[in-house]
């Protein structure tokens, strides 16, 4: 009997590289880049000269830590602390210790999609912070916050670092916000990390680094169809381009065909044709400026209550109220 699409297709994973690679033009989610080597991989870009943003979010915290943390506290009830796409939590370690040392009454909830990301964090905390209430879990971030709906009454601090929104397009952002503002009770606070536009040479430089660490990171998800669809990629024969569009912040990675080449996968039953220079979609890092997360949160219901900037003015964080 001959296998239906749908037997076929029987998770999101299999599905969305079939729709992708079967589309013109070719793309890919950068979701898919985070499994175990994708996360290392990530966790190494994060330490490159290159890649500011990490960087200048940790000056942000460490420098504004004590206006944050106030900006948290709920001296009557306590607060929920709850991290989307928390990874191994170098910077929220600054906040953490602010809170733990100043008295607040507080429970720490790092959600993050990598397993591998939530156990190393939950370890690591329990070693440098035992006295700390810690509660992880695992999950995508839309379907975890249905279950925050029905989360604790006392004040909420939702907190999404390291410009995560900016892999979303618009219009998944605004849906992105919209579902964090639905959860948001009226004394709760969305605290997010926004990449700022800049010096372009800058952007492409922390997305296209020498050391060709982000070239392996972008070619992870070709290793991972390879491996778990029993695909037949040669890595060797794609490369990592970067582009930047100053006019409108956006930034995209591709893999670029260098040659003409057919390529199966085994588990999708499906054959995918390259021409030369033919292109993958894989990922786009939206960067901002203030009218922009302005218009983003008045379409999603939500106020700017103030920011957070570095000594650049690199990267912002915005703390938000419904
Ligand atoms: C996770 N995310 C915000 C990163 C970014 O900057 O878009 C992922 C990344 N891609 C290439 N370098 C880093």
């Amino acid at each position: 009997m001959a296998t239906t699409t749908a037997t076929l297709l029987d998770t999101t994973f299999k599905k969305e590289v079939f729709e992708g690679l079967s589309a013109f033009p070719k793309y890919l989610s950068s979701k898919y880049f985070y499994d175990k080597k994708g996360d290392k991989l990530f966790q190494e870009i994060m330490a490159m000269p290159e890649y500011y943003l990490t960087e200048c979010e940790f000056q942000i915290l460490s420098s504004h830590t004590e206006t944050i943390g106030e900006l948290f506290r709920d001296r009557e009830n306590g607060l929920d602390l709850i991290e989307l796409g928390a990874g191994d939590g170098k910077k929220t370690k600054v906040l953490l210790k602010y809170m733990a040392e100043n008295n607040f009454n507080f429970i720490y909830k790092p959600i993050d999609i990598s397993e591998n990301a939530v156990e190393m964090l939950s370890n690591n905390l329990a070693e440098e912070m035992p006295a700390l209430n810690v509660d992880a879990e695992v999950g995508e971030y839309f379907e975890v916050l249905e279950r925050l709906k029905g989360f604790n009454k006392r004040k909420k601090v939702i907190m999404v670092l390291g410009s995560n929104i900016g892999n979303l397009k618009h219009p998944k952002a605004i849906e992105f916000l919209t579902q964090l503002k639905d959860v948001m009770l009226r004394d709760d606070l969305l605290f997010m990390g926004f990449d700022q536009k800049k010096n372009p040479q800058s952007i492409l430089n922390a997305y296209n680094d020498k050391s060709g660490i982000t070239a392996a990171f972008n070619k992870n998800i070709l290793t991972r169809i390879n491996r778990e669809l029993e695909g037949n990629f040669d890595i060797e024969k794609f490369t990592h381009w970067e582009s930047y569009n100053p006019e409108t912040g956006t930034a995209k990675s591709f893999l670029v065909a260098n040659e003409a080449m057919q390529v199966t996968i085994e588990k999708l039953q499906l054959t995918v044709n390259f021409d030369q220079w033919e292109t993958i979609h894989t990922e786009i890092s939206q960067k901002y400026d203030d009218k922009t997360v302005q218009w983003l949160a008045e379409k999603s219901g939500l106020e700017i209550e103030t920011s957070f900037t570095d000594e650049k003015e690199y990267y912002k964080n915005y703390a938000f109220r419904k």
